[in-house]
């Protein structure tokens, strides 16, 4: 979230599309209800199902899965059309006039230099003109033919209400009527919020969708107020957190970057982190990587990480792919290269795509070492459940060994919920049975290694014997141990950088926050960004001050946010080019003559004069980013993509398939279908009486949603002979369940066109373990893809056949 969820409150109107927050995220939620309460506030969901956020709304489209790129670009075009611009805003704080190479270009649905065979994009015409004075070339009149503006204005241009209607299956009034409500905040003193979760990411093109709303924000002017953003409603209690400590495969914790086999070394790593403002005076935060990157190498490895080894970098594993997302380990596992797999609260059989080539991958494992709390179906994938799962046991020789653990519920530690708040919890049980901690169970397989190493040595063993592991006790270190380690402290005595008199942290004290860190090996830190959330003040995180003054919903003295506590990000860009805000009622940072002031923490340096230095001080350029340059895979403006799997072909160019640019493996493509055997969409979700997989295991949910059942509107029930409560079959090409069917009218058949689609919902929270009936989800049916910047897999949108299974009684 660039916002918070008590933030929400704030809005003048809320906009659901890609998620269904009242029911996957119904706390949350309740921000909702207090901005339509107090404020007047109006709430738009735009999803395949009339959800129960939807009957909570106060106006509603469906639209067809998958084609939310046509509905968002239509929108802005709408804005453009209309003059429904915070002009000021776009002129100034988004790259609208900057000017862009004229190689750039689009046609037929591809950008310029699209490689075929390689699926990929040569990147080189995504980018500024840049002068000889090494900035980029600006007008600021944005009449400039080759500016982003007039870039974008033509790109949208192909995006009318007709095509919505004809792509989106969403009726031309409807679209038109949400476009209206959502102009109305291009005013200033208004704001809308955007709330939105996997119904846009788990697309092959999920990032443009949410690049599509972000671009609409920015152009409204609703990026860095209060009661606007992008607000990311994340899922599991601690998955900003994850990502944030970088466990995704190619990040380092704190938005660094894992060196890939090209960084050869420590400069030619650096040398693209150089990060050079490319507009006069501007901040380009990112000029500070060394001394986080340094930091974090101090914390892992200390007195073996020196300025005379390159601080230790050879020591980090090196890419030799883009990254090793699940589904390439799963791929891998699949063709024999994988020997043991490491499981740890994870239970992908019935979470990952295509359960069927899970299974056969995870049958060629030697080694399962499965983490968890409970009998999940991945540990227990070789046992056979009859129809449910239907493997051959004798067959499959993978040794599985299952090592129970604490749940979070047991454990001390910080969850870092959407709104980027740090929360620390305390263990509110103690564990049963053999359970054990997660660190005492690493910690012990770590202790091992290291000691196999000691005795026995090996290829390079510097990096496990040289690891930093001073904990009280090495056997199980402890959370606030942990958190202090990653929030960082000085190594020697820092000093100020502009006042070399002035002592900061005396060596051996926690830093303050990451200003204090520095590159020169005398700090360590093991995540930048959580610096300050245990410094000598003690644990921010645990601290719970509800007071709000002037009544924000900011909560300052309210557990931690990161990056330094600050709650809004581009908080600058709250306040006009004189530093006065847009909406005086809505206060939250000003610029009083000499520095900003104001209820939350600036995004910028206090003194930097509002008139010189722009607000996104993460860019080089000082300004958000209308247009990406060459950071997406998939284009620097958002362009409509069908899924892989679609009744419809792409309206620019038939030819393509899906995301021109995701990842396919070659036995996956073999497993796409297309509409003539397979006709309807398919799309899966959660159901609020259900966590995932886990609640299954707990009579009461199990009993609030018993059983297995697909959705499907009255219409094809009708169609296809479907009983209310009746058995259906449902297969799509990689596999087939069985499911009670729920005809409803919460989804309707829609008009794309000449062609009718029907949408058939299937819910996720079945398997063949724990104290619910056995049952299937949908992802013994789901393609093996993934979004082509971040490979979430495409869950929403996928074909599938349906039929009445005759002969059995309907209950
Ligand atoms: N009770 C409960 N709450 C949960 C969870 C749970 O298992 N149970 N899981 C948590 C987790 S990990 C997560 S990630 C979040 C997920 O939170 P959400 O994303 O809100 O949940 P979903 O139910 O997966 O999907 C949301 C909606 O997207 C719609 N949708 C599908 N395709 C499209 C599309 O192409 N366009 C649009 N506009 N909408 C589409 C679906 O119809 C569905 O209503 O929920 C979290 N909260
Ligand atoms: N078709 C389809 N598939 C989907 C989705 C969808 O919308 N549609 N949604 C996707 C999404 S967003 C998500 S997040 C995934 C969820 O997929 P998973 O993360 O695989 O599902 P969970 O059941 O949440 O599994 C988490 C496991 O962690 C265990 N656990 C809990 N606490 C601890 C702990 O402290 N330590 C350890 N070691 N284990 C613990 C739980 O017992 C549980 O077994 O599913 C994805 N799959
Ligand atoms: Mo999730």
């Amino acid at each position: 979230m660039t916002n918070s969820w008590t933030d929400i409150r704030n809005t003048d109107l809320v906009i659901v599309m890609g998620g269904n927050a009242a029911e996957a995220h119904p706390c949350g939620f309740k921000w909702v209800t207090e901005a339509k309460a107090h404020r007047g506030a109006k709430l738009i969901v735009v999803d395949p199902r009339f959800t129960r956020t939807a009957a909570v709304s106060d106006y509603y489209a469906h639209i067809r899965p998958g084609s939310d790129i046509v509905f968002l670009m239509a929108t802005i075009n709408w804005m453009i059309q209309n003059d429904k611009v915070q002009w000021e805003y776009v002129k100034n704080f988004t790259n609208a006039a900057f000017i862009v190479k004229d190689e750039f270009g689009w046609s037929e649905g591809l950008f310029s230099g699209y490689d075929a065979e390689k699926r990929d994009y040569d990147k080189s015409s995504w980018e500024y003109v840049v002068g000889e004075d090494g900035f980029a070339q600006v007008d600021m009149t944005l009449s400039h033919p080759r500016c982003v503006w007039n870039l974008l204005k033509e790109h949208v241009s192909r995006y009318t209400p007709e095509l919505v209607e004809q792509v989106c299956g969403t009726p031309r009034d409807r679209f038109l009527h949400i476009a209206g409500m959502i102009g109305e905040c291009s005013a200033p003193d208004k704001t809308m919020t955007s709330m939105y979760a996997l119904g846009w990411t788990q697309h092959s093109k999920g990032s443009q969708n949410i690049r599509g709303m972000a671009m609409l924000q920015l152009i409204l002017g609703n990026i860095g107020v209060r009661g606007g953003g992008m607000n990311a409603l994340r899922g599991h209690s601690n998955i900003q957190g994850l990502t944030d400590v970088g466990l995704m495969s190619n990040l380092i914790p704190g938005y660094l970057n894992m060196p890939t086999e090209k960084d050869s070394d420590w400069a030619t790593y650096m040398s693209k982190k150089g990060f050079k403002p490319l507009r006069p005076g501007q901040t380009s935060y990112w000029q500070n990587y060394q001394k986080f990157m340094v930091s974090f190498l101090k914390a892992m490895w200390g007195d073996a990480a020196t300025a005379g080894n390159d601080w230790a970098f050879d020591y980090l594993p090196k890419l030799d792919v883009a990254n090793y997302d699940i589904l390439r380990m799963f791929e891998m596992m699949d063709k024999g290269q994988v020997n043991l797999y490491f499981c740890q609260g994870f239970n992908p059989l019935l979470s990952f795509p295509n359960r069927g080539k899970l299974t056969s991958a995870l049958s060629k494992l030697k080694l399962l070492v499965v983490m968890d709390p409970l009998e999940t179906e991945t540990a227990h994938f070789w046992e056979n459940h009859g129809e449910h799962n239907d493997v051959d046991t004798a067959s499959i020789q993978t040794e599985v060994i299952e090592l129970p653990t604490t749940s979070f519920a047991e454990d001390d530690g910080s969850l870092v919920n959407s709104g980027r708040w740090m929360q620390w919890h305390w263990a509110a049980g103690t564990p049963p049975g053999q359970a054990q901690r997660d660190t005492w169970i690493m910690s012990g397989i770590f202790n091992r290694v290291k000691k196999l190493y000691q005795d026995e040595g090996g290829p390079f063993p510097d990096a496990i014997l040289n690891l930093t592991w001073n904990y009280a006790d090495p056997h199980e270190p402890s959370a606030e141990e942990l958190a202090k380690e990653l929030n960082g402290r000085a190594l020697e005595d820092v000093y100020d950088l502009k006042d070399p008199t002035k002592l900061l942290a005396a060596k051996g004290k926690q830093v303050a926050n990451f200003s204090q860190l520095r590159d020169d090996g005398s700090t360590m830190a093991g995540c930048w960004i959580f610096s300050g959330s245990w410094n000598e003040d003690g644990n921010m995180m645990a601290r719970r001050d509800n007071a709000d003054p002037d009544e924000t919903g900011a909560y300052l003295g309210w557990t931690y946010a990161w990056p330094m506590n600050r709650r809004i990000l581009y908080n600058r860009a709250s306040a006009d080019m004189q530093g006065k805000p847009w909406d005086p009622t809505r206060k939250l940072i000003e610029w009083n003559g000499e520095k900003w002031t104001g209820y939350d923490v600036p995004d910028i340096s206090p003194t930097a004069k509002p008139e010189e230095v722009g607000p996104f001080i993460m860019n080089p350029e000082g300004t958000s980013r209308l247009f990406t340059r060459g950071m997406m895979r998939d284009g620097p403006f958002p362009t409509h993509m069908e899924p892989f799997e679609s009744p419809i072909a792409n309206v620019f160019n038939p030819e393509l398939r899906g995301n021109p640019v995701a990842r396919v493996f070659a036995d996956d493509l073999a497993q796409f279908a297309t509409s003539d055997e397979f006709p309807f969409v398919a799309t899966s979700y959660r159901l609020t009486e259900h966590f995932h997989y886990w609640t299954k295991h707990n009579r009461i949910n199990s009993a609030l949603q018993p059983e297995f059942f697909v959705e499907l509107s009255a219409e094809l029930a009708a169609e296809k002979g479907i009983e209310k409560g009746g058995w259906v079959r449902v297969w799509s090409k990689r596999g087939s369940v069985k499911a009670k069917a729920l005809v409803t009218g919460r989804i309707k058949p829609m008009q794309c066109g000449d062609k009718t689609v029907h949408c058939i919902g299937i819910p996720l929270h079945w398997g063949f373990m724990g104290a619910a009936r056995k049952g299937w989800g949908p992802n013994s049916l789901t393609p093996f893809v993934g979004d082509a910047n971040v490979e979430t897999p495409e869950f929403k949108a996928f074909l599938v056949n349906i039929e009445p299974i005759k002969g059995e009684a309907v209950s």
